[in-house]
């Protein structure tokens, strides 16, 4: 791909995913096709969230004095809040925020809720609509001011080692929900200066873009007791004493979609794993003045086979060349397409064609095709994570000296090194490599090699990267 930011904003437009002609800057319509992977994406997480989470919904707005209150939270947003100030002509009492994160819609809500250790634990769920004033350059999906798409997780607990259980358990549920689209992630822990406002401590995923840039695709927060403290959240323990509660949150956003459809494109366009791609398989059927009617009738009962067994199928009947209809259908992204012509079914066979690898199968109709397409998927889906995979881990290069991190980042490279892990130390060598610190990937790990900026020992192997 030459240029990715270039392909990406194309595909959104031609694969017909967004129209950003909105006019409000970030802020972009989802198109029938786009929604319909959203849906899907949706559906993944829900399904793993379902397990233990309890989904809500909240306001959206939140009022001035609420948000106020976590002194450091307000601190992280205040540049990124939209206001509500009037109801028609009349100006509001108390200005009302658009929520930019849920916490402090939640909280004092929380508070009414816990009052005994038999309360907890809390696991809440929204997927909601966030507003943030970004003012870094916004681009579809993947920075947007109305984050159409923001689920966020919010728990509460009794005690510290369940907090620290849960921001890891978020961790693994994060894992399972990039597993199944295939998009490859490097998890670290963000350095203090870039922690969520409000946060103990941030895990945060990052993938890396086709340009070598990274995106933080999702992070899951450590809160300690300091929103507990701020809003008054409290329980009462098995002794009978009042202890503030413990909480996590997680979120993801839009954001999913974009990696996934940048971990996997190509040059004729998308390429959706299946999980969430709109349709599994479109059928063409290849028609000619003779046969057109067997052709027709065959193909349908293929599509009635394949949607009996849950593939989601679709049969293209336009009137127009079988070669638009790849072209178009390859645009998309649609996993599969089987092509059947009248002289396939005088032979008693069709081809099924893999987007992924171009590779073309010809199959017997007299086969399970459902079985086959099944597997197919199975397949694809299991051969486009293997491939985005081993991208990311060829991407990511050790270096010893801090020289070598421009022409690391110039070969649009990830940059891991050892680190001392002191704040000023970090912010030092960011300033010095006009490249950011993503975090400790691991930590706390025996080791003779020192900190390139510093020279002292080293005590974590660290990320760092150009970013989106
Ligand atoms: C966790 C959920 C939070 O807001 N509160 C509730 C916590 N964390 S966060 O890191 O600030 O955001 C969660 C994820 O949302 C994505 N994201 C965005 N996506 C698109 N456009 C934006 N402007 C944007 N801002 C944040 C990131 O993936 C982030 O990890
Ligand atoms: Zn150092």
């Amino acid at each position: 791909m030459e240029n990715f930011s270039e392909w990406f904003h194309d595909i959104l437009e031609e694969a017909q995913i967004t129209d950003s002609r909105y006019p409000i800057k970030g802020m972009s319509v989802w198109l029938p096709y786009g929604f319909q992977i959203r849906k899907h994406t949706l559906n993944v997480y829900k399904d793993l969230m379902d397990v233990d989470h309890d989904e809500v919904l909240f306001p959206m707005l939140i009022p001035e004095a609420e948000l106020a209150k976590e002194g450091i939270h307000v601190k992280g947003f205040e540049d990124e809040v939209y206001w509500v100030t009037h109801g028609g002509k009349t100006e509001l009492n108390e200005k009302l925020a658009i929520r930019p994160t849920s916490e402090t819609s939640m909280y004092p809500m929380f508070s009414l809720w816990v009052r005994s250790h038999i309360d907890l634990p809390i696991k809440q769920y929204q997927v909601v609509n966030t507003f943030r004033y970004e003012t870094k350059h916004t681009r579809p999906l993947i920075r947007v001011r109305e984050i159409t798409t923001f689920a966020e997780a919010h728990t509460v607990h009794s005690s510290a080692e369940e907090c620290k259980e849960q921001t890891d358990e978020s961790v693994r549920i994060y894992k399972a929900i990039f597993d199944s689209m295939g998009i490859p992630y490097l998890i670290s822990k963000r350095p203090e200066w870039d922690k969520f406002p409000g946060a103990e401590y941030t895990m945060a995923f990052d993938t890396i873009m086709p340009d070598g840039k990274t995106l933080q695709i999702g992070t899951c927060h450590n809160l300690g007791t300091t929103f507990a403290k701020t809003f008054d959240i409290t329980f009462e323990n098995k002794e009978g004493e009042h202890e503030y509660a413990y909480q996590t949150c997680y979120g993801i956003s839009d954001r999913v979609i974009a990696a996934a459809i940048a971990a996997h494109g190509d040059e004729k366009g998308l390429v959706l794993p299946p999980k969430i791609a709109p349709k599994h398989i479109t059928i063409i059927p290849i028609i000619f003045k003779d046969g057109a009617e067997e052709v027709m009738a065959k193909c349908s009962e293929v599509k009635e086979a394949l949607q009996a067994k849950g593939i989601r199928v679709q049969m293209d009947t336009r009137d127009i060349r079988p070669g638009k209809k790849f072209y178009d259908w390859e645009l998309k992204g649609t996993p599969l397409r089987f092509e059947l012509g009248p002289r396939d079914l005088k032979n008693n066979i069709a081809i099924i064609g893999r987007r992924d690898t171009g590779e073309k199968i010809e199959v017997n109709l007299d086969d399970d095709i459902a079985e086959i397409v099944s597997n197919l998927l199975t397949s694809i889906e299991t051969d486009l994570k293997a491939k985005a995979w081993a991208k990311l881990e060829e991407s990511v290069v050790t270096v010893e000296s801090l020289d070598e991190v421009a022409p690391a980042v110039e070969d649009e490279k990830v940059v891991q090194f050892y680190w001392c892990g002191d704040e000023e130390c970090g912010q030092a060598i960011e300033e010095e490599t006009n490249v950011d610190v993503l975090g400790l990937r691991e930590e706390n790990i025996e080791t003779d090699k020192v900190c390139p900026h510093c020279g002292k020992p080293a005590k974590h192997l660290a990320l760092m990267a150009k970013t989106y």
